[in-house]
């Protein structure tokens, strides 16, 4: 009776009188984890209908407050010292890469992270990944016959080559045998597709036993180079050898820095692909919005712009990229309150964070999909953050007020991505070379977009619960 007694005390949680609006759902202890777990979207709508843009749910055991206030993000994000990044940071390192660093500092790695992704060194990388996406088209079918269509998913068309091409940019890989790289691709994505169940501890014993496999197979081939006498295949000098140096530095133990090594392939390449397959999706299936991008390529061409600051000068594409970010990119971006902290939202009202709680900001739903910024909303305008006179618009109101977050894929604040700069100037680079060396269209003309695989949202980069079929082919000749 004891133990059923301090369960029901501590399952009454009851909301003082400062505190969000608070719902518990009607599963002791679960909560609302199962409908969270879900789809994140459906769920946080019927909430935010309920209690408005500020309240606390009851997940799995946690008190997880949910802000869906842009005004309010900022003051938010910025007090570090009642929000922590790092704990629930190494709760999921934990459960998706079973990977434990307990002296790890976020602000250290974010720092060195810094150091090649932006600055001079970003320059760098960014010109190796055009190489290299280059060398892997090249190699494929399509190039070597000309002439002769081929037919593949352009999910798994465009996830395979930049995830290759981005591997071959960081990572320590034998030249002389790139079919590695397929491998690392293969069981990669076996890894990819359990990593939302992983996150949220609701693996089966079967898939548990898929994703070890696949796990303890990427840190063998991710160390492969580095590790048991294979020092002298490696170069040196990639951005691989630095991390590991740098892991080093920090006096992580070895087996942990294997392990590390697979948490890095997917910061660095689980985003990438799957918004290039979304922009060439919405393209294929928006014919004006296509011929407007083959224009910007073709008119930017005939003023003999190099290929790469072609990149620099495409108003046209980076409001499609825009517009594709904001209907796909969905983080969930979650801090752990270590400090009671007031929070005053928009409209003046002040609410208590209870130390101890998950504070959780949504941005997909507002401001991305927020019906009061965004007309239309699920609908893809290719020309949303365009102005009239082809300049980026960056306008955007609700209730009057001009607001500073209308689109919000990266973040925001002190952990903003540090790789957006790459993955922007890669997918371009991708999206460019697709549509001047190939004929590219639909099986089937009236194909729709696959939906959402509902599972994913949380983790970046939404994925599609199927692929969608392309025929394409070498141009005769190159043009735009
Ligand atoms: C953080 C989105 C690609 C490296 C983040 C965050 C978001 C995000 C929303 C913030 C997380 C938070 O505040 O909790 C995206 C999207 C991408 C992308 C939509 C592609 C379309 C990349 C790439 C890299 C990268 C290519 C690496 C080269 C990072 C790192 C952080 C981060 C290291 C953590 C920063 C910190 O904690 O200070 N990303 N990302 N991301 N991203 Fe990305
Ligand atoms: O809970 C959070 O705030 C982290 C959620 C982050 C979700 C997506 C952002 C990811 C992807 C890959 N996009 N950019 C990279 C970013 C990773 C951040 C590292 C955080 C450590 C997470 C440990 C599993
Ligand atoms: O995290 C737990 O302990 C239980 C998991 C229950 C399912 C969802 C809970 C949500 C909220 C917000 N609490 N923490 C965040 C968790 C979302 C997880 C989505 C995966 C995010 C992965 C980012 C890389």
């Amino acid at each position: 009776h004891g133990i059923l007694a301090v369960f029901v005390i501590y399952t009454r949680r009851s909301r003082k009188r400062t505190e969000p609006p608070l719902d518990k759902g009607n599963i002791p202890w679960l909560g609302h984890a199962l409908e969270f777990g879900r789809d994140v979207a459906i769920f946080l709508t019927r909430m935010k209908k309920k209690h408005g843009d500020i309240f606390t749910v009851r997940v799995a055991g946690h008190y997880v407050t949910v802000l869906l206030d842009p005004n309010t993000y900022d003051d938010l994000l910025s007090d570090t010292k009642a929000l922590d990044f790092k704990r629930y940071a190494q709760l999921l390192m934990q459960r998706m890469f079973s990977l434990n660093m307990p002296n790890h500092d976020p602000l250290t790695e974010r720092a060195w992270m810094e150091r090649h992704f932006q600055g001079p060194n970003l320059m760098q990388l960014c010109e190796s990944m055009q190489n290299n996406l280059q060398l892997l088209f090249n190699a494929t079918e399509a190039a070597r016959n000309p002439l002769q269509w081929r037919q593949e998913g352009l999910f798994s068309f465009c996830y395979s080559l930049l995830f290759r091409a981005g591997y071959l940019t960081l990572f320590e890989v034998d030249r002389n045998d790139i079919t590695q790289l397929t491998t690392v691709y293969d069981e990669f994505r076996k890894f990819d597709g359990l990593l939302s169940k992983l996150a949220r501890s609701t693996v089966k014993k079967e898939e548990r036993r898929v994703a070890r496999c696949a796990q303890e197979r990427l840190w063998e081939l991710l160390s492969a180079c580095w590790l048991g006498g294979g020092a002298s295949r490696a170069q040196g000098n990639t951005w691989q050898q630095s991390y590991l140096q740098h892991l080093q530095s920090e006096s992580v133990e070895q087996e942990s820095q294997r392990r590390a090594m697979l948490l890095q392939l997917w910061v660095t390449q689980g985003n990438a692909g799957p918004a290039a397959f979304w922009l060439l999706g919405f393209l294929l299936t928006h014919p004006e919005a296509m011929r407007a991008v083959r224009a910007e390529i073709r008119s930017l061409q005939e003023q003999r712009h190099p290929l790469v600051s072609l990149q620099k000068n495409t108003p046209v594409l980076d409001s499609v990229l825009s517009e594709t970010l904001r209907l796909r990119a969905a983080a969930l971006i979650t801090r752990e309150v270590v400090q009671d902290k007031l929070l005053q939202v928009s409209g003046g009202r002040e609410y208590l964070l209870r130390r101890g709680d998950r504070v959780c900001l949504f941005p997909f739903l507002s401001p991305q999909m927020d019906e009061e910024i965004h007309s239309e909303p699920e609908k893809f305008k290719y020309d949303r953050f365009l102005n009239e006179d082809g300049t980026e618009r960056k306008d955007f109101f609700k209730r009057g007020m001009r607001m500073k977050y209308y689109n919000m894929p990266w973040g925001a604040d002190g952990h903003m991505c540090v790789g957006r700069h790459f993955a922007v100037s890669g997918i371009k680079q991708f999206v460019i070379m697709v549509l001047t060396s190939l004929d590219l269209e639909l099986c089937d003309q009236q194909a729709a977009m696959p939906s959402v695989d509902p599972s994913r949202y949380g983790f970046g980069m939404l994925q599609p619960i199927s692929d969608m079929e392309i025929r394409y082919r070498l141009k005769p000749t190159r043009s735009y």
